[in-house]
C-alpha cells in the first residue's frame, strides 16, 4: 500500500489531527493534584464521544482497555488510567489521544507537569519537547528517516539523557499503525526517502536514565527499567512540498521556525 496520501486522505486527516490536539487542550484545567487518571480517561472518554463526535482509538485497540493513554512518572508510554493512580504534586504525566473521525486516526500526546516539580522533571519535559521539534524540523522532501532520529537522539544524549529504542513513531490515516516505523535514533543520510504526501508521527520518548524499558505483567505499561522519569511528546505531520505541516499543532504552540512557505507566499516575501 503506498505511503503517499491521496488530497482528499490530506483533508481528512487534518481534520483528525485538530480534534486530537482539541482534546489536550480541554484536559489541560484538569491535571492537577488529587484527581485520578481514570477520571482523565472518563472526561476526555466522553469529551472525544458526546462533543467531537470521533471514536477513541485506543479503546479496544489489540484489547487495550482505556480511551487514552496516561502515563506518569518512571511510565514511558501505553499506561492505563486506573481510580488507583492518583496525580500528586511534582508529577510529570503524558496523556497520549488518538481520535478517528470519518475513519482517519489523528494521534497526539504531550506532557503535564502537576503543581511543582523538580529541576530534572522540568528539564527532562522541555529537552523532549525540543527532540520532538528538532525531528519536525529535520522533515522535508529528500531528507531521509534517519536525519529525523539523529537530530533527536543528538540532542538528548547533548543533555545527558537516552532515546527509548523498543518503540517508534508510524506510518498513520485509515489505520493507526501504518508503515513507516520512525526511529528516534540515528544517522544522518540513511532510512526511507521523505516524499511530499507521506503523512506519520514523532513521537521520542526521552529517559532520564538508561534507554532500557520493562513491559509490566498487565502486558501494557511500559516502563523504565531503572526507575527514572520518562517524558515523550508526539505530533502527526504532512510531508508538503516544501517542508512540513504539523497537523496535530496547538494554539499555545509557535512552529513558525519550521514554517514552509507556499510558492505565493515566498512571492509575495520576495516582494515586500
Ligand atoms: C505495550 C498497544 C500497546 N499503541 C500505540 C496498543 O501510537 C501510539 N501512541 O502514540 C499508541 C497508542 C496506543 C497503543 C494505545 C494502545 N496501544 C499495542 C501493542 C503494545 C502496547 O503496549
Ligand atoms: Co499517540
Ligand atoms: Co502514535
Amino acid at each position: 500500500m503506498s505511503m503517499i496520501k491521496t488530497a482528499d486522505d490530506i483533508a481528512s486527516m487534518r481534520i483528525a489531527g485538530r480534534l486530537a490536539a482539541d482534546v489536550l487542550d480541554f484536559i489541560a484545567p484538569f491535571v492537577k493534584p488529587g484527581i485520578t487518571t481514570l477520571e482523565l480517561d472518563r472526561l476526555c472518554h466522553n469529551y472525544m464521544v458526546d462533543v467531537q463526535k470521533v471514536i477513541p482509538a485506543p479503546l479496544n485497540y489489540r484489547g487495550f482497555p482505556k480511551s487514552i493513554c496516561t502515563s506518569v512518572n518512571h511510565v514511558i508510554c501505553h499506561g492505563i488510567p486506573t481510580e488507583k493512580k492518583v496525580l500528586k504534586n511534582g508529577d510529570i504525566i503524558n496523556i497520549d489521544i488518538t481520535v478517528i473521525k470519518d475513519g482517519y486516526h489523528g494521534d497526539t500526546s504531550k506532557m503535564f507537569l502537576v503543581g511543582e516539580c523538580s529541576v530534572l522533571a522540568e528539564k527532562l519535559c522541555r529537552v523532549s519537547q525540543e527532540c520532538l521539534y528538532l525531528g519536525l524540523a529535520a522533515v522535508r522532501p529528500g531528507a531521509r528517516l534517519g536525519d529525523i532520529g539523529h537530530a533527536i537522539q543528538t540532542h538528548a544524549e547533548a543533555n545527558r539523557f537516552s532515546v527509548v529504542r523498543d518503540y517508534c513513531g508510524h506510518g498513520i490515516g485509515l489505520v493507526f499503525h501504518e508503515d513507516p516505523q520512525v526511529l528516534h535514533y540515528g544517522k544522518p543520510g540513511t532510512g526511507m526517502l521523505l516524499e511530499p504526501g507521506m503523512i506519520f508521527t514523532i513521537e521520542p520518548m526521552i529517559n532520564a536514565g538508561t534507554y532500557h524499558t520493562r513491559l509490566l505483567p498487565d502486558q501494557w505499561t511500559v516502563v523504565t527499567r531503572d526507575h527514572k522519569l520518562s517524558a515523550q511528546w508526539e505530533h502527526m505531520l504532512l510531508v508538503t512540498d516544501t517542508g512540513v505541516e504539523v497537523l496535530t499543532q496547538r494554539p499555545e504552540e509557535d512552529l513558525s521556525h519550521l514554517s514552509t512557505p507556499t510558492s505565493d507566499t515566498q512571492v509575495a516575501l520576495t516582494r515586500v
